[in-house]
């Protein structure tokens, strides 16, 4: 090349950078498309997966979970039967891995969950317990947990799936030895652990009004007026194709704002019947989008936080045989039509 055209090229380079159009790492970085949790902060929310321990050996799939999001929710390492395997002896390890996760990549944490009944430890579930034990045995493993992880969380789940879906109590060994008053105690010792973490009550089958997300609004008043430390509900979200869309979300998040409460999207996914066909993938992309919009639509709607990012690690074919596809990327890790959806719901033009 003469060093005319060399310099003719060197000058096309520099525009074609500057327009944003040209190739190779610097024009990369320049061009580098928003996550969308970059897209979320612009309306003052956060978007979020769930993770859990095992995958983190794959690279490819933390290297997106580190930059896609801003938020975490570890999916089973500070569940009970993790955190408290013998009685009063406990253990991090899998939590704080998590958490020293998000510290990395400047994420915040959705811990999850105190007070639960599955995924307890077999010391708890395999005797019986009078009730003063049992509030004692629950204090403690509150106050532990959130004391451990206090100042390194931005909330956690305190109470999770309370309810039946006809808006009764689940009976619960929580509930059945100690009676509808746990749920204001287990607030009351994690706000005491860690006045900082917003705390929530978490469920799934409440995103429209109806009896369950009634039953969460009328405990959700009853707390508020007794001056219990709640922040907020979480809406999980596990969404089904064949089941409808819920489309009361918006009006149902917007009741219990008004209640001063955050809400918040927390285990988002939206399964469906194998196979995945283009038409079911373009419907699950439109409910992401909806859900999203519905958000955003609401003041103290915080965040959206998908259950897992790609369905390489989703929980649903293990638990509903022959469903699965629910999550915005498949399992190549390469992007679905819902995650375009959920760019463009956040306002991002392609
Ligand atoms: O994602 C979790 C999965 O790995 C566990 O096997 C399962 C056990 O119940 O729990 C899953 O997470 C649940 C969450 O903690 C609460 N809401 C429902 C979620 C899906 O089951």
């Amino acid at each position: 090349m003469s060093r005319t055209r060399l310099r003719v090229a060197a000058a096309l380079a520099a525009v074609l950078v500057a327009a944003g159009i040209a190739t190779g790492p610097a024009a990369q970085a320049h061009d580098r498309q928003p996550t969308l949790a970059e897209l979320a902060q612009r309306h003052g929310r956060y978007f979020g997966s769930a993770t859990d321990n095992p995958e983190l050996t794959d690279p490819a799939y933390t290297r997106l979970l580190g930059s896609e999001f801003d938020t975490i929710t570890p999916g089973n390492g500070m569940k009970w039967y993790a955190t408290e395997p013998q009685q009063g002896v406990f253990d991090w390890t899998e939590g704080d891995q998590i958490v020293h996760l998000a510290r990395e990549h400047h994420q915040r944490v959705r811990a999850h969950t105190l007070v639960w009944h599955s995924q307890l430890p077999d010391w708890l579930t395999s005797r019986t317990w009078t009730a003063p034990e049992l509030r004692a045995v629950l204090k403690k493993h509150i106050q532990t947990e959130v004391r451990h992880y206090r100042g390194k969380v931005y909330s956690w789940d305190v109470v999770n799936e309370a309810f039946n879906e006809d808006g009764s109590y689940r009976e619960t060994i929580w509930y059945k030895t100690l009676g509808p008053g746990y749920i204001a105690d287990a607030l009351r010792w994690a706000h005491q652990a860690d006045p900082g973490a917003k705390l929530y009550l978490n469920d799934y089958n409440i995103e429209a009004v109806g009896p369950k997300s009634d039953a969460y609004y009328t405990l959700a008043r009853e707390l508020k007026a007794a001056h219990v430390p709640l922040d907020g509900i979480g809406f999980q979200a596990h969404l089904a194709l064949q089941y409808g869309y819920p489309g009361t979300l918006e009006e149902n998040l917007r009741r219990f704002s008004r209640l001063r409460l955050d809400t918040a999207l927390t285990e988002v996914d939206v399964r469906m019947q194998l196979p995945a066909t283009d038409e079911k993938l373009a419907e699950q992309a439109t409910w992401y989008a909806d859900l999203t919009t519905a958000c955003l639509a609401v003041r103290r709607c915080v965040g959206i936080t998908i259950w897992d990012w790609t369905d390489k690690y989703s929980w649903i074919p293990a638990v509903f045989p022959g469903e699965g596809a629910a999550l915005p990327w498949d399992d190549q890790l390469a992007p679905k039509p819902a995650y375009f959806a959920l760019r463009a719901a956040l306002g991002h033009r392609e």
